[in-house]
């Protein structure tokens, strides 16, 4: 932590060095701390961890490198830069207080503005070095933040992609038949249009209706009617082929779109569906039921609209139903139809 007055610790044998340089040093506006020897220097300095150290060589039991080598080990002491403040001129130690991790050396006698610009110097480093690790931590701490933030994101959009396919899902499906709605249904009879402009390969629209079902519910109430409906709806499924879309149109009717399919094929189809029914068991409340579909097919007609060729689908069924129902018939225009 910065403090008011940067605190120097002055490291020397000599009681009256000691006081030369404390006096210089508290003139020029720094707190002086003093040691006698390098272990008083080492104690004081991992309990106070002054700003800087002044550091002299020549001293009986620990001398100065070893005190410096001893600063320099220590985490806690590692980073106050040592300054040597010494009468000893051999380049040999100039060198090896370098290599011990002194980041200066100055030679006694000193001028004391030279020492204080080098004080000043490498207390202005020691502070940058600390913002520099200071903002480093800040920075991690926003990068972990922001790591955070990026997850809590992909996993948002993970849900917000899964709600949306539920959503597209929803906006196509029947939720009781599971089939897919008039909406799409009409989405996908235009692409077939669209097809067909290109190469011309027929299509056909059945719209089929389950016949009296009105009775059903009335017999077997409305929850079991929807059960029937399900059943009706998963045997169609079951029975179209995988290009083949099939689509709840409405209460009890069913729009089937057949590409590349005449009417004759349509008549094939549903004429499987209607063997299928006449077969399955679709016994809600364990009464013996069957269920019977009458169906309408018309082939797409490109010189009318998509509209008019479903319309003319919905006269055929019900012509059928007319007709007693249990049939298919297949639109003939102003042609007598047939079953
Ligand atoms: P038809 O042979 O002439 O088609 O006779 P129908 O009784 O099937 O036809 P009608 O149009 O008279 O009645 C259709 C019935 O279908 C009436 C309506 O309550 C029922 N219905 C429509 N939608 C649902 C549904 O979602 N669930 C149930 N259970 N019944 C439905
Ligand atoms: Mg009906
Ligand atoms: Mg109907």
């Amino acid at each position: 932590m910065k403090r008011i007055k940067p605190l120097i610790l002055i490291v020397d044998d000599n009681p009256q060095n000691l006081q030369i340089v404390g006096e210089k040093i508290e003139q020029s506006g720094y707190d002086a701390a003093i040691a006698t020897n390098g272990t008083q220097a080492y104690d004081f300095a991992k309990t106070n961890k002054p700003d800087l150290v002044l550091l002299d060589i020549m001293m009986p039991m620990v001398d100065g490198f070893d005190v410096c080598r001893l600063f320099k080990d220590n985490p806690v002491t590692s980073g106050i830069p040592v300054i040597f403040l010494t009468a000893r001129t051999d380049y040999d130690d100039i060198t090896r207080a370098f290599e011990l991790g002194a980041v200066d050396y100055v030679i006694k006698p000193f001028n004391v503005m030279e020492l204080n610009a080098r004080i000043k110097t490498h207390l202005d480093l020691k502070y940058s070095r600390e913002q520099l690790i200071d903002y480093n931590k800040e920075l991690e701490k926003t990068n972990q933040e922001l790591k955070q933030a990026n997850k809590i994101i992909s996993e948002k959009n993970i849900q917000l992609g899964e709600t949306m396919k539920q959503l597209e899902i929803a906006a196509r499906t029947d939720p009781l038949t599971n089939l897919l709605n008039r909406r799409r249904i009409i989405e996908l009879i235009e692409i077939e249009a669209i097809r067909f402009a290109r190469n011309k390969k027929l299509f056909s629209i059945v719209i089929a209706d389950i016949d009296f079902f009105k009775s059903i519910n009335d017999n077997y109430g409305h929850d079991e009617g929807d059960v029937v409906l399900k059943s009706i709806a998963d045997t169609i499924t079951a029975t179209i082929r995988k290009q083949d879309s099939v689509s709840r149109w409405g209460g009890e009717e069913f729009l089937i779109l057949l590409p590349e399919t005449d009417a004759n094929g349509a008549k094939n189809l549903t004429g499987k569906i209607r063997e299928k029914l006449a077969v399955s068991s679709l016994v809600p409340l364990n009464i013996d039921l069957k269920v019977t579909m009458t169906f309408g097919i018309a082939e797409y007609d490109e010189n009318i609209f998509i509209d008019s060729t479903i319309k003319k689908a919905d006269i055929a069924l019900y012509e059928g139903k007319n007709k007693g129902r249990n049939c298919v018939v297949i639109y003939k225009g102003d042609a007598e139809n047939k079953t």
